[in-house]
């Protein structure tokens, strides 16, 4: 659908999804949520920047690049409302700290897993309070996590996130920054990671499958993105001028790549991927799968909170069953998440205080 001379800089795409979308949400505009995770200096902020802010910023002034580049030191949540052929889109970028090959892993990824359930936990407040005709739906909608392109497969530190976040967020891996291998040496790491993802069974998002009756353009479009992962990514925040015409790109003493060329990386896969093909789908997936395991998850311990005790369901999904009978836990990692699960259904219980406190305000 889009050809050549369409990704300008003031054409995102996102108004390509009407089609998806029902005649009143269009009008209502669109809410997307994009979080980026991943080692520090892998590219996160710069590809975010690629991918959207740069396009929405071209009417401002922009700061300089080492002030934009600074490395990413708490969470930052920008909020863009664009819109594009009458269809509105509100897009929120969560873009979080990169963690080092330091020990700090256990915090890095309690922030991050906290900042998601948060979300899923205030959409059910508002879902259950009696004002929701007006829902602020902040969930993220789908991760990107960005693996390194250095190291040989997936770090012990990217297993831990991942399997921390697969059953509460839509997971999506990228390949970062690269430029830095050979076509050789990035087919050979795609197939890896996916070897390592499926070895270790790492919950991604999973494509949906194409029916016969669709579009064989659509089908054949689905499966190219399918096989992308782990999109491989490029960043660039510099516009260079080629010909006449100005492309995002990252210039070598050999060469120029321009970041949207398929042929160089999957960049334009994956902006295609996550504002024109699969956006709706990621939006459906998140309040089906996640949301809905979250609230069951929710529910369930409020119930037996309320029922004079804590019982082991897996809150939120942080996936696996707890030891039926006796409760001796000596493994560090159980102690951990035990604690971890303590934390969140203390929240939860803190949650439903405010909501019953809530609903008696409402209903005087
Ligand atoms: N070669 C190459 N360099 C990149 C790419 N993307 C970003 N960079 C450079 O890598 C450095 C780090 O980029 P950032 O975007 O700040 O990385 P980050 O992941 O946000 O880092 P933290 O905020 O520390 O987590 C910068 O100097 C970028 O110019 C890429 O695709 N290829
Ligand atoms: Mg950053």
């Amino acid at each position: 659908m889009s050809q050549e001379g369409e990704h300008t800089d003031n054409f995102i795409g996102f108004s390509l999804l009407a089609d998806q979308l029902q005649r009143k949400t269009v009008k209502r505009g669109f809410e997307f949520t994009l979080m980026v995770v991943g080692e520090s200096g892998l590219g996160k902020s710069t590809l975010v920047n690629s991918l959207f802010l740069t396009d929405l910023y071209r009417n401002r002034k922009l700061p300089p690049v080492s002030e934009r580049l600074a490395k990413t030191t708490e969470i930052e949540k920008t909020t863009l409302d664009i819109e594009e052929n009458g269809v509105k889109l509100r897009l929120t970028v969560v873009d979080t700290p990169g963690f080092g090959d330091g020990l700090e892993g256990s915090d890095a990824w309690q922030a991050c897993v906290k900042y998601v359930d948060d979300q899923l936990g205030q959409y059910f407040q508002t879902e259950n309070s009696v004002n929701r005709r007006n829902i602020v739906d902040t969930r993220v909608h789908c991760c990107l996590y960005f693996l390194s392109p250095y190291g040989h497969g997936l770090r012990p530190l990217d297993l831990e996130f991942m399997r921390r976040l697969q059953y509460k967020v839509n997971l999506v891996p990228v390949l970062a920054k690269a430029d830095s291998l050979t076509k050789r040496e990035l087919i050979a790491k795609k197939k890896r990671i996916n070897a390592e993802l499926a070895e270790f069974e790492i919950e991604l998002y999973q494509f949906p499958d194409t029916d016969s009756d669709e579009d064989e353009e659509f089908k054949s479009e689905n499966d190219t993105l399918r096989r992308s992962i782990p999109f491989a990514v490029v960043g660039a925040n510099t516009v260079i001028e080629v010909g006449g015409r100005k492309i995002r790109g990252r210039q070598y003493p050999w060469g120029l790549v321009d970041i949207e060329n398929t042929e160089h990386s999957d960049f334009k896969h994956l902006k295609r991927f996550l504002i024109q093909t699969h956006m709706q789908d990621l939006k459906d997936v998140t309040h089906d799968v996640h949301y809905e395991n979250f609230r069951i998850a929710l529910l369930k311990e409020l119930e037996s909170v309320g029922g004079g005790g804590v019982g082991g369901g897996g809150v939120g999904g942080c996936g696996g069953q707890t030891a039926q009978g006796e409760e001796v836990y000596e493994d560090p990692e159980t102690i951990l998440l035990l604690q971890h699960k303590e934390e969140e259904i203390k929240k939860m219980q803190e949650m439903l205080n405010k909501m019953q406190q809530q609903l008696a305000a409402e209903s005087k």
